[in-house]
Parts: C-alpha cells; structure tokens; sequence
C-alpha cells in the first residue's frame, strides 16, 4: 500500500498544489491527508464533481498550473460535461489530473449500485479521450506513473486520470476534531420521523448510511420495506424523485430523507421542488455537516441557513431542531400544513459499527414500492 504522505508529496513534488473534489471512501485516507495538510486555498471540498474540474480549470487560468481532482467513479456521470465542453483538446484543452476510486471493480465484491459503473469506469475515460493508468499499491511504480501523468499533461494540456483500487492507500485517520454541534444521532432522527408517518405515506431516501439505517429500522420492527424507496446511489437526486412520485400521488404525502452532502451536490433541485409545489412534499434534511458515510469529510451543511434557502426559494414552511422533543413537536405541527416544507435536523456524525446493508435488490425494493403505491 502507499502512504497518502507520499503520495500527495510526490504530487507536490511535480508542482501539483491544489485540489478539489467529493470524497469517497477509497480515498478516504488522501482525503482526510488533504484536509490535515493543505488550508482552504489548496483543498476544497466541491459541491459536485464537475464543479470540481471548474475549480481546477478556474486554478490553470489563474496560475497556468495543473489542479487535482478526486472522486469516487460515481461522479464520472458529474464531470463528463466539463470534460466534454470545457477542458477537452477540442475546446479549451485545459489539464486535470483525476484521481477516481474505482467501486465495483469487476470482480470484487460491491454494492448493486456500484456494479454497473464499476464495468464501465475505464470505458468512459477511453470515450472521453482521458488517458488513464491504474495506480500501483507499490510506491516506486506509483512515483513513475504519477511522473508520466505530469509529463503528459504537460506535453498535451490533456486531462489524465490514475484510477484507485481498493485498499491502494494506507489508512490515516484525520486529526480534526469532530466538532458535532447536536447530541441526536442519525439513526434515532430517522426512527423518530418513521414511525410518526401515516401510513400511507412514502419516503423516498438519499444515498448513503440514511438508506440503511431506514431499510434496519423496518427490519427492527417487523415492518417490509413497501413504503421506502431506498436511493441506492443518484447522490443528489432523491429530493427529484420524491417529487416525481409527490406530483403524481396526491392523495399521500411524499417524504424526502436527504442528507446535507446530497442536498448541496444538485441544490438546485430545492428551487424545482418549491416552483411546482406539491401540498404533500416534506423534505427532511439529516444535517451532520459531513460526508459521513464515505469517511466524514465536512460539507458546508453547517456554515449555511438551508432553512433560509428553502424559504427564498419557496417552501411553504421550513423548521429547523436539534433534539427529538423539538423533532416531535415539528412533525406534528408539519402534518397540519401544506408542503412543501423543509425540516433541517441537525445530527451528530457516525453510525452504528454493526449497521447492515439493505438485503432487498433494488428491483425488488423498486416493485414493492410500485405495488404499495398502486394500492
Ligand atoms: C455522484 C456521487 N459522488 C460521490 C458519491 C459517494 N458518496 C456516497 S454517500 C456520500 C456522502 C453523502 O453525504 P450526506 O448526503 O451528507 O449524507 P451522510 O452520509 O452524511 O448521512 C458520498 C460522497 C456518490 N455516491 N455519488
């Protein structure tokens, strides 16, 4: 394995001073590296992977120097429009170099929703004309690739990627403190709005931990998982699909369980949901400030008033708790009104070390749902 130390040190050794990017787990230990070493100049923490390649575009204008730009592959759906239109050779042909963790690597065990973009991962680079090298797990070949890397971008103004196995990267643990601004965990917040929903009602809920600790809570309590549209992956868009059904399901109301990572990658969609403003539309944000489930990397979840955005844009109502009886009066209150209404709980970090994962396929979990609506 190679230390995210050297790693980041043979970057900087070749002039690669800034980086942006949405952290994922197999980056975890360079991501929280990153956050150790570099100040706020140097290391952002991007709203979406294509907003990171126009930091890093932003960068090369500004200093002629070359950017880095990480994510889990999930993003490469994020950056194909910029690597199209903006730093390709036909267009601007400005350099980046992508570090990309490579979930669902044919042949090793992952997640459904990382399956598909695990076998089509180096695919869509050879489609977007990014070269690309696996990274070495020894540190000798890795110094030799990443100086290859540099001489091409160098020579080409291309963009290159190295791509991330698992377990590439010693762990390192950040040394920032946690800093949670609530005691309520996530789980219990998400216990608490579940079981005070009708039950008719249907949550449609983000990617991530949020997912499972919903899919546990049915198991927990002997329930099946009809009424929960689990958003496996599509980071950013369960607040889309929730309105989609919100909008064509009237006689029910729709909750979204988004988190704060998820709601600042596509924040846009909050202006959609309030302009078409669906009465039975509750969106619940778990606000932990952080990336939790790929490593706790912060968002700016807790620097901004989600609750002043949800109102500029057009909520009806929008409330904000950090504790369970405040959680418990606004859920009563929220099911007298007209939506959409916003509801921020904010959260402390972490999850239960023995949380499982969903055991339903996501076809299955997509006809049950389709079943429990059509009732
Ligand atoms: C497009 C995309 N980028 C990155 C990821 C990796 N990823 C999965 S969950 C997650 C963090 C979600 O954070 P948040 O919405 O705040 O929820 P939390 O985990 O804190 O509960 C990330 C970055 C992804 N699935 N999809």
């Amino acid at each position: 394995m190679i230390s995210s130390k050297f790693f980041i040190d043979t970057l900087n050794s070749h002039g690669i001073h800034f980086f942006a990017g949405v952290p994922d787990s197999l980056l975890k230990s360079v991501c929280a590296y990153l956050s150790d070493q570099l100040d706020e100049k140097h290391h952002i923490i991007a709203a979406n992977e294509g907003g990171a390649i126009g930091m890093a575009a932003g960068y090369h204008l500004a200093t002629g120097k070359i950017g880095c730009v990480y994510l889990q592959n999930s993003g490469e759906g994020n950056i194909i429009n910029p690597l199209a239109s903006l730093t390709d050779r036909e267009v601007y042909n400005i350099p980046v170099l992508l570090l990309i963790g490579w979930r669902g690597r044919p042949g090793v065990h992952d997640e459904p929703q990382h399956i598909k973009q695990g076998k089509v991962t180096t695919d869509l680079l050879d489609t977007m004309g990014v070269a690309y090298s696996i990274l070495s797990k020894c540190e000798d070949d890795a110094s030799r690739q990443i100086a290859q890397a540099v001489d091409y971008m160098k020579e080409t103004n291309g963009v290159y990627a190295l791509v991330i196995e698992k377990d590439t990267f010693d762990p390192y643990t950040s040394k920032l403190g946690r800093n949670d601004k609530s005691a309520l965990s996530r789980e219990e917040a998400i216990q608490t709005v579940a079981s005070s929903i009708d039950e008719k009602d249907v949550i449609v809920s983000t990617t991530g931990m949020i997912s499972r600790e919903l899919f546990e809570y049915r198991v927990q309590n002997g329930e099946g998982h009809e009424r929960d549209f689990l958003t496996v992956g599509s980071m950013g868009h369960a607040s889309q699909i929730a309105l989609g059904i919100a909008l064509n399901k009237n006689d029910r109301r729709i909750w979204c369980f988004d988190g704060d990572g998820a709601a600042i990658m596509h924040l846009g969609g909050m202006a959609i949901v309030a302009s078409e403003a669906p009465k039975n539309y509750i969106h619940v944000l778990f606000n932990n400030g952080a990336h939790d489930s790929v490593g706790g990397q912060p968002t700016v979840g807790l620097d901004i008033n989600f609750c002043a955005i949800a109102k500029a844009v057009g909520y009806t109502a929008s409330f904000i708790t950090a504790d369970r009886d405040g959680l418990i009066r606004i859920l009563n209150d929220v099911k007298k009104m007209d939506g959409p209404v916003l509801i921020v709980v904010c959260v402390k970090k972490g999850n239960r070390r023995d949380l499982g994962r969903p055991t339903t396929t996501p076809i299955q979990n997509k006809e049950a749902l389709m079943a429990f609506l059509s009732d």
